[in-house]
């Protein structure tokens, strides 16, 4: 049911507003990652339309003139998806679909759609298939009366597909038979959590796309599937890396975004165990990204949700080589100088410098400062680890370079 096809770019169209809180180019910025989810579900954006507002219209998001203009753009360039950049209403996409007549899907649709073509496990795929079902159940209301379910691509994969006439009694027993599946794959997984012993666990944690996959196969030595789309990762990897002696378990798992739809959040609550579970966090950032304090706090939110936030956390500062300030002119007096002229240097003296040793700067990719990333990784398991293992404690003497090679 959620077989990941081959599909040709749909053409879609992203609506957002420019609001009180969500001024003009956090709205860009917000749009530009809508359009990277729209690419990463197999869509290419046409066009993008704005409205400047008080608060998103409760029927139909957006105003009636813009829906025009939205409506006469979409019949003249046969666009087939229209793509909203907030979870809509179940009554907001009721009413747009019958205005747009086109489909019409919201930023969670689009997250639920990505998790669902990549999910490679079974259970990865029956986490996904409940999250989409929760997300559909409330919606399933007059869904179909005026658009064929069978028009494919984006966001119509996964439960539903086969199930048009699905009322609301068969989600619900599909939901619980679901979970009942994810019960018995969780005891499964929690006894292998249980069969790793004691070993200190460190989990990689971060935002999507900021390169944990990377840095996990640089340190690990594995090949975990990496790549510049959004949710290249869906399933937990473990692996068991050694530094200067020093055995412990590091984990990759899924990104963070901004708005994770929180019945995701919900079903993968056991993949989210293993950062639960974890004794050491490596929160991974890619500093090049215009908005990383942002995402930042988009993952403490979520790691807030899954009790996780008061752990022992290394700022971990990826992609080093390919962060660029904006060029500031020093001359035109009418430029006003702000972060995003920062140079990394000037980052580094910020709220970056009060969380000392607890900050790194790295390159995953061009292996830049792996070596501090090392000594840091170990002397914060090494304290973890003498504590469980306190007989153990003249293994491993504090980290030095002279005595590491490898
Ligand atoms: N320039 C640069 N690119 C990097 C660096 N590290 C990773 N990347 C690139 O960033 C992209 C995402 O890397 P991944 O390792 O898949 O990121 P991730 O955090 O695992 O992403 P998800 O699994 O989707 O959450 C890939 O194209 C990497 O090659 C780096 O240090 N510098
Ligand atoms: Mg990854």
């Amino acid at each position: 049911m959620l077989e990941k096809k081959d599909i040709t770019l749909e053409k879609a169209v992203l609506i957002g507003v420019i609001t009180k809180e969500q001024d003009e180019s956090k709205s860009k910025e917000y749009l530009d990652e809508l359009e990277f989810l729209t690419y990463t579900a197999g869509g290419e954006v046409v066009k993008r339309f704005t409205q400047k507002m008080d608060m998103p219209n409760p029927k139909t998001f957006i105003g009636s003139g813009k829906m025009n203009d939205v409506q006469e753009f979409i019949n003249e360039n046969e666009i087939g998806t229209a793509i909203f950049d907030d979870e809509l209403s179940p009554a907001q996409e009721r009413n747009i679909s019958k205005i747009l007549n086109c489909k019409v899907l919201d930023r969670t649709n689009l997250i639920l759609d990505i998790f669902a073509q990549r999910a490679q496990t079974s259970y990865a795929r029956t986490q996904v298939e409940l999250a989409q079902c929760e997300y559909l159940l409330p919606r399933l209301k007059g869904m179909w009366t005026h658009l064929e379910r069978q028009k494919g691509g984006i966001g119509m994969r996964g439960p539903g597909e086969t199930e048009i006439e699905t009322d609301r009694r068969i989600v619900r027993d599909k939901i619980a038979l679901l979970k009942a599946k994810i019960k018995t794959i969780d005891k499964q997984m929690s006894v292998q959590r249980g069969n790793r012993g004691q070993m200190v666990r460190v989990a990689l944690v971060g935002y999507t796309n900021v390169g944990k996959s990377t840095l996990m196969n640089v340190v690990s030595k594995s090949e975990v599937f990496a790549e510049n789309k959004l949710f290249a990762t869906l399933d937990t990897t473990v692996r068991k890396v050694v530094i200067q002696n020093l055995p412990f378990l590091m984990t990759d798992t899924v990104g963070f975004i901004r708005k994770l739809p929180t019945q995701l959040v919900e079903s993968f609550k056991s993949t989210l165990d293993e950062v639960r579970e974890a004794d050491l966090l490596l929160h991974v950032v890619d500093i090049s990204h215009p908005n990383f304090e942002e995402h930042i706090e988009s993952v403490n939110k979520i790691l807030d949700e899954i009790h996780s936030s008061d752990k022992p956390t290394i700022m971990v500062f990826n992609k080093i080589d390919a962060y660029e300030a904006e060029p500031f002119d020093e001359d035109d007096l009418m430029e006003e100088r702000t972060k995003a002229h920062y140079s990394l240097e000037e980052w580094r003296t910020t709220w970056m410098n009060k969380i000392g040793d607890y900050a790194l700067f790295i390159s995953a990719l061009n292996k830049e400062n792996l070596e501090d990333f090392r000594k840091r990784v170990y002397d914060e398991v090494r304290k973890i680890h003498i504590t469980r293992f306190p007989y153990n404690h003249f293994l491993y003497p504090d980290y030095s370079k002279e005595d590491f090679e490898s």
